[in-house]
């Protein structure tokens, strides 16, 4: 039997310069720590720790990351660690895979195809790394020979496309990918978790990013835990997110006050999500822009979430009655399109042509 862990694009030291003030980075670089301290947490019962590609965001992280990395490595001494660089820490001649010794139980796989074979768990582990930070041509996996109860598992950094198509980084295809004769391919690059795959023989998947950075790195996420056994194999998700990035759309058409705004969205949060998640709220729906201030939304919900950024894609409403009985422009358009929809089987269209005409005559930037 051969137990193992797969997972990729950590992106320890991520930058975080867009989105977050300078405190916010900083917690979030902590939390993708706590989540890869949780990877190596299920790794310790694991033989073979999978590590394909972006472990670092950069080819040169920071003094104290290597040292936090190294020392995590140290507390699974029973755990063989296999590390295939990416494409975001590429092993070149002044990276840290050339200039650090990451630990007694760690291999890194250099830029052409290596092997390294585990004849005590019966398992071979192949692997390649990138040597670039952009690698366009396609990429040529080891075509493994099998061997009577050996299970082979191969480790890269590479995207996935389909045949035809082009890639700067590392491109493989499905082809290719049953070609190589492995058990497992364990793939890294692209953010979101693919399930997990089969071409010809091969079982392979992208376990994604284990900690969501920013709205596209959505919901829980985490690492494959695998394990081979004779004719079975076994491969299921373990969340390690230490938060979610949740994005949520919230109608408020109907609210009619300041509190009320806030009612709505801080119960649509309660529903989906906890207080440490961070969220991006689009609020929907039709309002009087009177009543909508974003500022004021913000710190009425500063404790129910870590983080809230609110998108404003509302539409101005308007009373349609009150303006009809005015003795104005607008007054007479509203009267005229309204004895309209009384005749057409188009009603909603008209509404709609209400609200745009009112918003126009009323000099409103948007409808
Ligand atoms: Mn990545």
């Amino acid at each position: 039997m051969l137990k193992f862990l797969h997972t990729a694009d950590i992106h320890l030291d991520s930058a975080f310069t867009t989105h977050f003030t300078a405190e916010q980075a900083e917690n979030m670089r902590s939390n993708i720590m706590t989540s890869f301290s949780r990877i190596i947490k299920l790794a310790d019962s694991v033989d073979v720790l999978l590590i394909s590609g972006d472990l670092f965001d950069n080819p040169n992280p920071s003094r104290a990351t290597v040292s936090f990395v190294k020392r995590l490595f140290s507390e699974i001494p029973g755990t063989r660690i296999f590390i295939a660089a990416g494409n975001h820490d590429p092993y070149t001649p002044n990276s840290v895979y050339s200039r650090e010794n990451l630990g007694e139980n760690v291999h890194v796989f250099g830029i052409e195809p290596d092997c390294v074979e585990l004849p005590e768990l019966k398992a071979r582990i192949f692997g390649m790394s990138f040597s670039s930070a952009r690698c366009l041509e396609r990429l040529s996996l080891p075509k493994i020979e099998k061997k009577d109860g050996v299970y082979d598992i191969l480790s890269v950094h590479a995207d996935l496309v389909s045949n035809g198509t082009g890639s700067e980084y590392n491109p493989i295809d499905k082809m290719t990918i049953a070609s190589s004769n492995a058990d497992y391919l364990a793939l890294g690059h692209i953010h979101k978790r693919s399930g997990v795959l089969k071409c010809g023989s091969t079982y392979y998947a992208y376990p994604g990013i284990p900690q969501g950075r920013g709205f596209d790195e959505c919901g829980d996420l985490g690492c494959y835990l695998g394990c081979f056994d004779g004719e079975i194999t076994d491969i299921r998700f373990e969340k390690t997110s230490v938060l979610r990035m949740i994005r949520l759309e919230t109608d408020i058409t109907g609210c009619t006050d300041r509190p009320h705004i806030a009612e709505k969205v801080s119960d649509a949060i309660k529903r989906i999500g906890g207080s440490e998640d961070f969220y991006r709220v689009i609020l929907n729906g039709r309002i009087d822009p009177g009543i909508l201030n974003i500022d004021s939304l913000k710190y009425k919900l500063k404790d129910y979430a870590s983080f809230l950024e609110i998108i404003d894609k509302t539409k101005p409403a308007y009373d349609i009655e009150e303006l009809s009985r005015q003795d104005t422009l607008c007054g007479e358009f509203v009267r005229i399109m309204l004895s309209e929809r009384k005749n057409s089987a188009c009603a909603e269209q008209i509404e709609e042509a209400i609200l745009l005409g009112v918003c126009a005559l009323l000099g409103g930037d948007e409808v």
